[in-house]
């Protein structure tokens, strides 16, 4: 697995050289001064609801587990705009959609600050694998090797400054096999920051043989909303096309095209959502149709979903104890984290955008030995604008100015501090979309959620308290209209304070995070 990094070696020796000049004489009280490294793993629509530590009905998780019971977990991190692109943008800018640029599957413009520039900038070694979707190439990244666009997830090709290359293997595999690699033969004398991202468990849910069949005959437990009838609901949710019921494709569901289908028309037949499915059952083949076959549906997506999820677990274990056998794990923090939630079958959905609290949530789990307290839970609210502040206090640094998020540190240390936000600002933009899910924004509190889609003019209020499934709009409530006001000036103070201009609400910029980079590397897929 090293011969594809091979060109990063001359490299790495390079900028071994700049730390061989003095260092800065530390302060007289300073602690030992180790910056730590920091080893950030994210993956691709991992739901909380699907980790054990986060209380899953439907998996375990033991690895992912581990880092909980030997440091925090986070009750209460948001994404704030929550889909792919739009969330790593604001991972690496720490500020929102509508100031770094992102808001749709848009390019960031590698001109723009981020952590990654930052960290390298005060001596770190930074270092970027797996999924970007971020359109432009890496920026501030010292190596970075990338899946083009969404990747695939057998025999995956990568490509760098030199161009692309194909791996064998299963992608979560290799993956780990790079940050393995690179922590083999990381620079000796320079703090690492290494993002490592997973393409797994983004659609279309292809694991790898062996949970595959692992999963192949379970019994996945439905969630409570999979029959959401989406009575007194605003429209969108009617609307969207991201229903288990009715919009998984046949590619989806693994179904397999007739022999006889000529090939020309395999992919229509693919990409088509099928209304009757006949399976093989112990009496013989049976048609599926209406409830039957969205129960159906359902445990196929959750089967295939869960055995990506747990390649990702074992390879989190993989990395864990290759810190631990190498002497890194009390020096190096690590985080494991997802660009943002996902539905799995909650409302009878699939996919993420929605304000909903399976979208939006995103695990958050950070083993720092010596800092960390082991097995605590942090209920205080944390958004994806906080991790790149959060990366820079970890390394000692100061936020940027630019940044809207805030470090969260104190937090991680098990601190409550008395100004800590209690309520955060919310904009999803790509509307129609891939999934039809209708544009809003919205502000959620410890106790309540007030959704705004604005282009249809409706809104949506849930209490959460008494509603943790959001089933109820109260919105229309006479009894509610005190806290809808408050929520309301309180939407509108965040929207200010956020510099939310509504610099994107008619018009975004044009996609192009799947396109440019690969195809100028001679070809992706
Ligand atoms: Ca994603």
């Amino acid at each position: 697995m090293t011969a594809p990094l091979r060109c990063f070696r001359a490299a790495a020796i390079l900028l071994v050289l700049p730390a061989l000049l003095p260092a800065p004489a530390p302060a007289a009280d300073a602690a030992p001064a180790r910056r730590p490294n920091i080893l950030y793993i994210m993956s691709d629509d991992h739901a909380a609801h699907s980790i054990s530590a986060y209380g899953s009905r439907i998996n375990q998780t033991p690895s992912l587990d581990r880092i909980a019971k030997e440091g925090v977990r986070f009750d209460s991190c948001f994404a704030t705009n929550s889909i792919c692109t739009p969330s790593r943008a604001t991972i690496l800018t720490g500020q929102y959609s509508h100031l770094n640029g992102c808001p749709t599957f848009n390019r960031l413009d590698p001109a723009r600050p981020t952590v990654a520039k930052h960290l390298q900038a005060a001596g770190y070694h930074t270092v970027m694998l797996g999924k970007w979707h971020l359109g432009s190439d890496p920026a501030g990244f010292d190596e970075w090797l990338i899946l083009p666009g969404q990747g695939v997830y057998h025999n995956p090709s990568f490509y760098d400054r030199d161009g692309t290359r194909q791996f064998q293997g299963y992608v979560t595999d290799v993956t780990a096999d790079l940050a393995i690699d690179f922590l083999k033969r990381r620079p000796a004398d320079k703090p690492f920051f290494l993002m490592c991202h997973n393409k797994a468990p983004h659609r279309p849910w292809e694991p790898n043989e062996k949970y595959r069949a692992m999963f192949a005959d379970r019994q996945i437990p439905e969630p409570a909303t999979l029959r959401d009838d989406y009575a007194g609901r605003a429209d969108a949710l009617r609307e969207c096309q991201q229903r288990v019921s009715k919009d998984l494709t046949r590619r989806d569901l693994k179904l397999q095209p007739p022999a006889d289908l000529p090939p020309a028309e395999r992919g229509k037949w693919l990409n088509a959502k099928p209304t009757e499915v006949e399976v093989e059952t112990k009496e013989g083949k049976k048609t599926l149709t209406g409830d039957a076959l969205h129960a159906w549906k359902y445990q196929r997506y959750l089967q295939d979903y869960l055995a990506c999820v747990q390649s990702i677990d074992d390879n989190v274990g993989r990395l864990l104890d290759w810190l631990e056998a190498n002497g890194l794990k009390d020096n190096t923090v690590v985080i494991y984290t997802s660009d943002q939630g996902f539905f799995l079958g909650d409302h009878d959905l699939y996919d993420k955008r929605f304000m909903y609290e399976e979208s939006i949530r995103m695990p958050f789990l950070v083993r720092w030995p010596g800092v960390a307290k082991p097995g605590t839970t942090q209920a205080s609210i944390a958004i994806n604008a906080d991790f790149a502040p959060t990366f820079m206090d970890i390394a000692g640094l100061a936020p940027a100015p630019e940044m809207q998020g805030r470090s969260l540190v104190p937090l991680i240390k098990g601190e409550a501090p008395a100004d800590w936000r209690t309520s955060f600002y919310y904009r999803y933009y790509h509307d129609p979309g891939h999934h039809n899910t209708r544009a809003h924004y919205g502000v959620r509190t410890a106790t309540h959620k007030l959704i705004y889609f604005w282009r249809k003019d409706q809104w949506e209020l849930y209490d959460l308290a008494k509603d943790p499934e959001e089933l109820r709009n109260i919105y229309g409530d006479p009894a509610q209209q005190e806290v809808v006001g408050k929520l309301k000036a309180e939407l509108a103070r965040l929207k200010k304070e956020m510099k939310d201009d509504d610099q994107y609400a008619d018009q975004q910029p044009s996609d192009g995070v799947d396109g440019p980079a690969p195809a100028r590397k001679g070809g992706r897929k």
